[in-house]
């Protein structure tokens, strides 16, 4: 036997060796998966039966419908003179908080803005806002996603405003907490006049506040 044949009849037994393991797990897949079918089948059965039971409609309203108030909260967003240009919205779920905001075209100035939740609920005063307070966990030189001794928990990424002056952000934090937001004062969204460069003390070179939103219970 020369030796390519002897590696083409190794090869080919391997080869029939494998086949057969599979086939082998295949079938024991096969025998695991048939109960679990029956299972499925069976509780569809019942389900038919009962299709107005409390139980079955609670289900239905699984997803973000069923987070309880206390998880979500919402709030007006008031620009330099006062008026609502636009809300946001935000939900906790078990990773951290999905933060929303939508402003209508024509409302701020074109072009990246800082965005930060301030420690009180209070717009009171328009078109300054610095009645909203600090960042929530203000840190003594602690300011900014990219500071070492940062950052404060109401950081956030930097919001972009469209060419036409509306909004579309989305982000997701999960170094505040919704008690921490909806504490006895509240607490605020502001969006500044700059950009936040996660760096500078104490606000990240941001400016000015130019919309303000509260957030209460
Ligand atoms: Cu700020």
């Amino acid at each position: 036997m020369s030796r390519t044949l002897m590696f083409t009849s190794t090869a080919a037994a391997v080869a029939v060796l494998f086949a057969c393991s599979q086939q082998a797990s295949n079938a024991q897949e096969e025998d695991k998966a048939a109960p679990e079918q029956d299972a499925m089948e069976r509780a569809q059965t019942q389900g038919d039966e009962m299709p107005d039971s409390p139980a079955a409609d609670a289900e239905m309203a699984d997803g973000p419908e069923s987070i309880p108030s206390m998880m979500r909260t919402t709030g007006d967003i008031k620009g330099g003179e006062g008026n609502t240009i636009g809300s946001v919205n935000l939900v906790e779920g078990p990773n951290g908080i999905v933060m929303e905001v939508g402003i209508e075209a024509g409302s701020l100035q074109p072009g990246w803005h800082a965005i930060h939740l301030h420690q009180t609920g209070d717009c009171g005063d328009t078109g300054e806002y610095t009645d909203s307070g600090g960042h929530i966990g203000k840190i003594e030189g602690g300011h900014g996603l990219l500071n070492t001794d940062g950052p404060e928990a109401g950081d956030l990424p930097n919001l972009h405003v469209s060419a036409d002056g509306s909004v579309n952000y989305e982000t997701f934090t999960s170094i505040v907490s919704m008690a921490d937001i909806l504490d006895e004062d509240g607490s605020a969204v502001i969006i500044h006049e700059g950009r936040d460069d996660h760096m500078s003390q104490p606000i990240g070179g941001a400016g000015s506040r130019v919309a303000c939103s509260v957030l209460e219970k």
